[in-house]
């Protein structure tokens, strides 16, 4: 099937997580006018489009994920004036800027709860989800995702309101109009600002299960809220709603953060008639591979394996082909740092394999995500005790694990949090090597990667081979070679276990994509085969090739 032409399809995103990355006015947290000010550099790598990590009021339990006003700007980010005119100055530079959307839930300090809470007969009641107690204990044995129950007694009418984070996000009610009504007015009043698009949050988990049964237990605690919150019987009605009220009357790149979505489920939110979403974040290939070495919960200190890696994303490539469009990310705030996850960040490897991971994934089919610093191969961080941790995942984790059921001993929890926690992308971005990384005059509000001296965006930019320059020829080739964009993706080489290779196809045109996740050489004869039939070399991360093997981690691109 012939793909319909879209700007999304063909954009490359850049995600900002504000607090970390870029701070103008010294009190340790980054800002709107820091991200204004570094606008240059983000036009000068080459993106198309800003994703930015909440920026609305929030009392920060879960870093802006708690909106206490969706229609007022953090005091900690800055004013309104600070957003229009980080908004202008974008658009002066051709990129767009997508907000991020959090209405599954609310901050605890929302009005709307702050009323709920009041009294069972109060208007705002049902703007949440409300239960008696069972058995004078919580409705039902569901684990929040930060650990505990999901479920919080309230004093003042003797009943739960469900959280599926933490107890200070309650989970709106949905299945309420007035609800439905408030989330798309709001939409609509950002849209009308100008702004470009949603990244909405946990959108695949709005709609439950109304029997809200118990779940199955795995961690020998609480049970797998999982398979009543996620993909629940009315989220597409909802997201066709979304749809017609609002998201249909604008131009805009929509992208559903779609905890627990299958290929058959992305086929419908992400449809190629468009009548939902323009694309989801799948999770099959971060959170769903614990590795080797799995601890509990999503903790590990393994690493996933490159077969397993690409069995999920080639499943995805093929079965969203023609029916919807697919993202493609490895790192985003919730994540470690790809290089130390996939790749290999010891220093003779790290530059290498941070070009062969971005080769690997922006020359699939979908819309590439670049989350800050994974331009710089930012690499994850080391957690020496619970006081070096920011995030709540990670506190409340230690706590319920080590502290309270002493289910895992606490140094190998930490090994667990310097594999895969989420405060290790959102450490500083490293912009050059004077103190704090050149992120802050002041104190960080959580401790730069020390390594800040040796990677950063100076030092990058002062450097031809860096990893900075090689993600700028990517997406300067995304945007040059339709083929990339639009071209079918065929696997090759599966039964190799260490090379990645594949294909694309567009109107007779191939390209043709070899990478080797491993640090030593492999056979490989996919590329000399090309190469002798008169293809030319689009990129690669090394200089001087050998016939018949590709050399650790090296990437080569042939159309
Ligand atoms: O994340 C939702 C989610 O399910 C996971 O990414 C989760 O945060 C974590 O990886 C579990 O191990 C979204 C946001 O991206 C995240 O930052 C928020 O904390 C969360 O929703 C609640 O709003």
């Amino acid at each position: 099937m012939k793909e319909k032409k879209m700007w999304w399809k063909e954009a490359v995103i850049y995600q900002i997580y504000p607090r970390s990355f870029s701070d103008s006015d010294g009190d340790g947290i980054g800002d709107l006018n820091g991200i204004t000010s570094r606008l240059p550099y983000l036009e000068k790598l080459g993106v198309d489009v800003i994703w930015l990590s909440p920026v609305y009021q929030s009392p920060n339990d879960d870093n802006g994920y708690d909106i206490s006003d969706y229609r007022a700007i953090m005091k900690d980010f800055g004013t309104m004036e600070d957003f229009d005119r980080m908004l202008a100055e974008a658009h002066a530079r051709g990129i767009r800027i997508v907000m991020d959307l959090v209405v599954n839930h609310t901050s605890d300090e929302h009005a709307w709860f702050v009323e709920s809470r009041k009294s069972k007969d109060n208007p705002f009641r049902d703007y949440y989800i409300w239960k008696e107690p069972r058995d004078g204990k919580e409705p039902n044995n569901w684990q929040s995702c930060f650990s505990g129950s999901a479920w919080q007694l309230d004093e003042a009418t003797g009943m739960y309101y469900l959280h599926c984070f933490s107890k200070k996000q309650p989970d709106l009610n949905w299945e309420n109009p007035k609800v439905r009504d408030e989330v798309f007015d709001m939409m609509d009043w950002w849209c009308r600002k100008g702004i470009d698009g949603f990244r909405m949050d946990v959108i695949s988990m709005i709609s439950k299960d109304p029997a809200y049964p118990d779940g199955p237990v795995t961690d020998g605690i609480y049970g797998d809220l999982g398979p009543y919150v996620c993909n629940g019987p009315h989220v597409h009605e909802y997201l066709q709603e979304m749809n017609r009220r609002v998201l249909s009357r604008y131009d805009l790149l929509t992208v559903g953060e779609a905890a627990g979505v299958t290929t058959d489920e992305a086929r419908k939110y992400a449809n190629a008639e468009g009548t939902e979403l323009n694309m989801v974040f799948q999770f099959e290939h971060t959170d769903g591979v614990a590795g080797e070495d799995h601890v509990i919960g999503k903790w590990t200190v393994g690493k996933p394996s490159m077969p397993v890696i690409r069995e999920i994303l080639n499943r995805w490539e093929d079965a969203l082909e023609g029916k919807a469009w697919n993202s493609l990310y490895w790192d985003n705030h919730d994540q470690p740092r790809a290089v130390s996850r996939y790749g290999n960040d010891a220093p003779e490897w790290r530059v290498l394999s941070a070009k062969m991971l971005a080769t690997c994934l922006h020359m699939m089919k979908g819309t590439p995500y670049i989350y800050q610093g994974e331009e710089l191969g930012m690499t994850n961080t080391h957690f020496t005790s619970l006081e070096d941790c920011r995030d709540i995942e990670e506190i409340n984790a230690y706590n319920q694990y080590v502290v309270e059921h002493k289910m895992v001993d606490g140094a190998l929890m930490l090994k667990c949090f310097d594999t895969v926690a989420r405060d290790n992308a959102r450490t500083p971005m490293q912009w050059d090597a004077s103190p704090n990384a050149g992120f802050t005059t002041g104190t960080p509000w959580i401790p730069v990667n020390p390594n800040y001296t040796q990677i950063n965006a100076e030092a990058a930019l002062a450097d031809p081979d860096s990893v900075f320059y090689y993600y700028q020829k990517l997406i300067a080739l995304r945007h040059e070679y339709p083929v990339i964009v639009y071209g079918v993706f065929k696997a090759r080489m599966m039964d190799s276990e260490a090379v990645y290779a594949y294909e694309r196809e567009l109107d007779g045109q191939l390209l043709t994509v070899a990478c080797n996740w491993t640090d030593q050489p492999q056979p490989c004869t996919l590329i000399d085969e090309r190469l002798s039939k008169g293809g030319r070399e689009l990129i690669s991360n090394y200089k001087e090739h050998e016939t018949g093997i590709l050399q650790p981690y090296e990437a080569r691109v042939i159309l």
